[in-house]
């Protein structure tokens, strides 16, 4: 199955892909933050609030990139950049650093695209979720049970068809520095325990922007929500969804769980995130400063991978310690649920007949 998916996965990535947000990218108005970076440099700067939860690098550093995320301080994603900030100073001999900026302080995932495409946010970290939007070849990554495990992931993203995707954000004006972990998406919600797809009948459960994930909860008989990551907690507590669906790192770093009472174990998707730089602020360093760019990228994405892997253990126990109930499912049972056939042209993937074939064969 696995090898059968990486054919459909090399067929969708050379389908040509219809930019969905095509037109082009104003001349930068930040394109001169590479430049030592006075804080107010370009306008994102001047207008960014610093808050409690802002995690501003070394003083001392002349280049400064503001990294924006939807997740909280305490989550996998900042640890990630965290240690990438120390790595970046440590590297550029402490001329740069990042400005980390958590809690989706510079917008929600697609806003950080968009302003990181046009060059007044210099850097984002975000989720495959609302990429497709830009770039509908990125859509391939969010089929249901894609990779057995995140070893499996890694393979693909980090090989061929991953650099293939990467290369594709540059016609948004983004340079993609790598792949970083979100994890195996997970089901919560208010209403009862959700063992087999038919629990999951009439629950409005919030999605991505991401019309895979939107056609996978239609199919297995949910009403899927989507919006913004922003928007969950006001959602939840309105009632205009029952739950929601993320990796548990999200889950329990987010404090999701104190307003769910079940979660189930579906690991239903495979979620990377993509940590992006604008191509115009990129093209404005040097070659010494790219280097220790990527280099110390490189080297937090296997620490962030590693630290998203060990997470689960214990967030599960701070969930079920809050009386969460945490349901271990029969992953074959939900697999079995799944058309891959129903759910690519519900999405409206152009998918190349042959190799859908082969898939469902
Ligand atoms: O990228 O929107 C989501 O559910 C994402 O998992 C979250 O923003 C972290």
């Amino acid at each position: 199955m696995k090898r059968k998916l990486t054919a459909v996965l090399l067929g969708l990535s050379l389908v040509a892909s219809l930019t969905a947000c095509g037109g082009a990218k104003e001349e930068s108005a930040g394109s001169q933050a590479a430049a030592p970076a006075a804080p107010a440099a370009d306008s994102s700067a001047a207008e960014t609030e610093e808050s409690a939860d802002t995690l501003m690098g070394a003083d001392s550093a002349t280049v400064r990139f503001k990294v924006g995320t939807t997740t909280a301080p305490e989550g996998h994603y900042v640890k990630g950049l965290i240690e990438m900030q120390s790595l970046l100073e440590e590297y550029s001999e402490g001329e740069m650093t990042l400005d980390i900026y958590p809690n989706s302080q510079l917008g929600n995932e697609r806003d950080m695209m968009e302003n990181v495409g046009m060059g007044v946010q210099e850097m984002c970290l975000v989720s495959t979720g609302p990429i497709p939007n830009f770039v509908a070849d990125f859509a391939a990554l969010d089929l249901p049970y894609l990779f057995e495990t995140a070893e499996d992931a890694y393979a693909v993203l980090d090989g061929e068809i991953g650099q293939n995707l990467l290369g594709q954000l540059g016609t948004q004006g983004i340079v993609g520095l790598g792949f970083w972990e979100n994890g195996f998406r997970d089901v919560t919600n208010n209403t009862k325990e959700v063992v087999t797809p038919e629990d999951l009948s009439g629950m409005k459960i919030r999605t991505m922007e991401n019309n895979v994930h939107i056609a996978t909860y239609e199919a297995l008989g949910a009403t899927a929500t989507p919006m913004a990551w922003g928007e969950i907690f006001t959602a939840l507590q309105q009632g205009t969804v029952d739950g929601q669906e993320n990796p548990i790192a999200i889950i329990e770093s987010a404090k999701v769980y104190e307003v769910q009472k079940y979660c189930s174990m579906i690991d239903l998707f495979y979620s990377p995130c993509v940590l992006m730089i604008s191509q115009s602020i990129y093209d404005g360093l040097s070659d010494t400063q790219k280097d220790a760019l990527t280099k110390a990228a490189n080297e937090a994405k296997t620490y962030q991978r590693e630290y998203s892997q060990n997470y689960n253990a214990d967030a599960i126990k701070t969930m079920e310690e809050a009386g969460v109930t945490v349901t271990e499912v029969d992953k074959e049972v939900w697999k079995s649920a799944i058309n891959y056939d129903d759910i690519i042209s519900k999405s409206g993937l152009k998918v190349d007949q042959a190799l859908l074939d082969e898939l469902l064969k």
